[in-house]
């Protein structure tokens, strides 16, 4: 990379989001009635701004005329990553900002003032930190990727009679040590071994760091006075379900409300006229994880709708919830989903494909899906940050269990720990938790993988970040992402479930699939002797470069990576009747990661290629699971998802 010093980018911010407490819901955008919804997915305009300093961009002030006439623009697809759309390498590479920019058409009743709707620009997330430009004019900026944001451009909209609005997007995926992944950089000088300006993104994580806008930008209108925020959480009391719900409303004072939650078949089944209660539901429809019960991810809808008055005018908004009646809870040795033992057998992924990166991409998800049903796999962990709504909705429909993680992954060094990265880290589980409180799907918030949590200051750190959390949503244990020594764990002691990686035979005592079980064991045992709560083993597998065998079994190849499988399933089928409550193979699928002497073009650790393909691991796991579910008793037939 031949480039100047970006660091400047870490003092821009005008209003960084880690200095204020986190106002309003973010209510996922759902047509509705009252609201409409311009989805802005497709080609954009595009330049990255090469300057040694990464400044022209804001020099020279490309948001206040059309970026074609600032300089050459390319087309670039959203969302996606813009890493792998060209032949660049310097693009793909690239660290510092890009620039997006496309015209949008407004609706006419939008544009108009009185009383006119309550107009919003929102990105699905865009990584890592962005500026929004809408006809040049500043409309908001937020750090941090894999989470929604928006702005209020009703003014903008009803200021300006043109038909059509010009969107700016500024992005750079600089990381920083405080930023969430954190990441540092290095600028080599030595101009007898680098270019001039020479300088690289160091990461501590193992995937590539890709950028872009990955997830759907839309605009959306809801009524001038509007249905802000619910919150939703649930009980059980016998065969009585307990909806207990908050409506919260903005722009008016004076609001009625009729709150009717309703079966899969549209029949109401209670009502509420109040902006908050509990709707008691009799003979309720439990919302169950897939494999637990014939009819998983049961969900009703609960329907709001608001009048309010404000000035002169009388406003009515709607909005539609989904809703799963399930109660979560944690014992010494047990997780617990509607009381009955839940054991998590399932995968961690990531958002990766070819070409797309991290971009949203329905077949992708669809499919994903798919091979999740196909491998019986009931649960998976968002590793290493949250993942898209979409993906979200569609695990609470199919009753998939999900440990939502935060982006709070590779903080390895020590200044990653102090008050600035501290702070950004509470406002960052604010708006996850804000984005995913009502999900039935999700069952614990994981705040962290495999930090640094055996230095001193982890242990005032995720005390802070997991009470915040449990502060933030009392109804869902949190944990982290432990690879460290048990004995030395300082952020151990505030979680509920310890979630441990390890990769025996592999990282270490290299080739020697003898030493798993004895090994797994030792694990085991000590981290539950020291801290008496339920295990997951959340990490463990092998690189598999698809195609290579060898028997006996060797380091790359799909019998190797069998073996490894069998070694821990042994240990498993043991523990799991004393107090290991879950395993997660690593990983669903190969990914992308920084080019190393340890990666062949990426992670192979997938038990699908990167295009989908099993390989022999994947049938070693589709029994598996099928014959865990079948301990249960409530199997769906098995060609269901053939
Ligand atoms: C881990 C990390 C994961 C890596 C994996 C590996 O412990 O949590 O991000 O990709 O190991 O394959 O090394």
């Amino acid at each position: 990379m031949t480039a100047g010093r970006p660091s400047f980018i870490l003092s821009f911010c005008l209003a960084c989001s880690a200095c204020v407490a986190l106002k309003g819901g973010m209510l996922t955008p759902r047509e509705t009635p009252t609201r409409e919804l311009k989805e802005l997915s497709g080609v954009w305009k595009f330049r990255a701004d090469f300057s040694p300093n990464r400044k022209r961009g804001f020099e020279e002030q490309w948001y206040k005329r059309r970026l074609e006439e600032s300089g050459p623009v390319i087309d670039m697809p959203v969302p996606a990553s813009f890493n792998d759309i060209t032949q660049d390498v310097q693009l793909r590479d690239f660290i510092g900002w890009v620039w997006y920019e496309r015209e949008a058409s407004i609706p006419h009743h939008w544009t108009l003032r009185d009383p006119g709707p309550r107009v919003l620009l929102r990105v699905g997330s865009a990584h890592y930190y962005s500026v929004v430009w809408v006809n040049g004019v500043l409309v908001t900026q937020h750090e941090g990727g894999h989470l929604p944001f928006e702005a209020d451009i009703t003014s903008l909209v009803q200021s300006d009679p043109s038909p059509s609005c010009r969107i700016t997007i500024a992005v750079n995926n600089t990381l920083s040590l405080h930023s969430l992944p954190p990441g540092t950089v290095t600028y080599n000088p030595d101009t007898s071994r680098y270019p001039p300006g020479y300088f690289v993104q160091n990461i501590d994580f193992d995937f590539f760091n890709y950028a872009g806008i990955h997830r759907p930008v839309i605009l959306y209108a809801t009524p001038k006075a509007y249905i802000d925020d619910i919150t939703v959480t649930t009980k059980i009391n016998e065969n009585i379900g307990l909806v207990l719900y908050n409506v919260s409303i903005e722009g008016s004072t004076e609001a009625t409300m009729t709150v009717t939650l309703c079966d899969k078949k549209g029949n109401s089944v209670a009502t509420g006229s109040t902006s908050s209660g509990a709707l008691k539901v009799p003979d309720a429809n439990l919302w169950w994880p897939y494999l637990m019960h014939k009819d998983p991810g049961y969900l009703y809808t609960l329907e709001v709708h608001m009048k309010a008055k404000s000035h002169l005018y009388i406003f009515e908004d709607q909005y539609t919830l989904p809703v799963g009646i399930r109660t979560v809870r944690v014992t010494e040795n047990e997780f617990l989903i509607n009381e009955k033992q839940f054991y998590f057998h399932g995968v961690n992924k990531h958002e990766d494909s070819d070409i797309r990166g991290k971009g949203l991409d329905w077949p992708l998800i669809i499919k994903d899906f798919n091979l999740l049903h196909w491998l019986g796999a009931n649960s998976f962990r968002t590793s290493h940050y949250p993942y898209s709504e979409e993906i979200m909705d569609l695990c609470d429909k199919y009753g998939i269990v999900v440990i939502d993680e935060s982006p709070g992954v590779g903080i390895k060094q020590v200044e990653s720990f102090d008050n600035q990265s501290l702070s950004h880290h509470l406002v960052v589980m604010e708006e996850l938790v804000r984005r995913d409180k009502n999900r039935p799907s999700v069952v614990m918030w994981s705040v962290a993988n495999e930090p640094a949590s055996e230095l001193p200051p982890a242990g005032y750190y995720f005390k802070t970040v997991i009470t915040h959390t449990k502060a933030l949503d009392p109804a869902r244990p949190v944990t982290f992402v432990s690879n460290s020594h048990f004995a030395r764990d300082k952020g151990a002691p505030y979680v509920d479930v310890i979630c441990v990686n390890s990769y025996f035979s592999w990282y270490h005592d290299s080739g020697h699939l003898e030493v798993i079980q004895i090994q797994l064991n030792t694990q085991f045992e000590d981290w539950y002797k020291t801290y008496h709560k339920p295990i997951i083993q959340s990490e463990y597998g092998a690189d598999v470069v698809p195609g290579l065998h060898s028997d006996p079994p060797l380091m790359f190849t799909e019998e190797y990576q069998k073996a490894v499988m069998q070694e821990y399933h042994a240990v498993f089928d043991v523990k799991r009747k004393e107090y290991v409550i879950g395993e997660l193979i690593w990983n669903f699928a190969d990914f992308m990661t920084v080019q190393s002497t340890t990666r062949v073009v990426g992670n192979k650790k997938g038990i699908f290629t990167r295009q989908r393909q099993p390989k022999a691991g994947a049938f070693i796991l589709r029994d598996r699971y099928w014959n865990l579910a079948n301990e249960t008793g409530h199997l769906p037939p098995r060609s269901r998802f053939p």
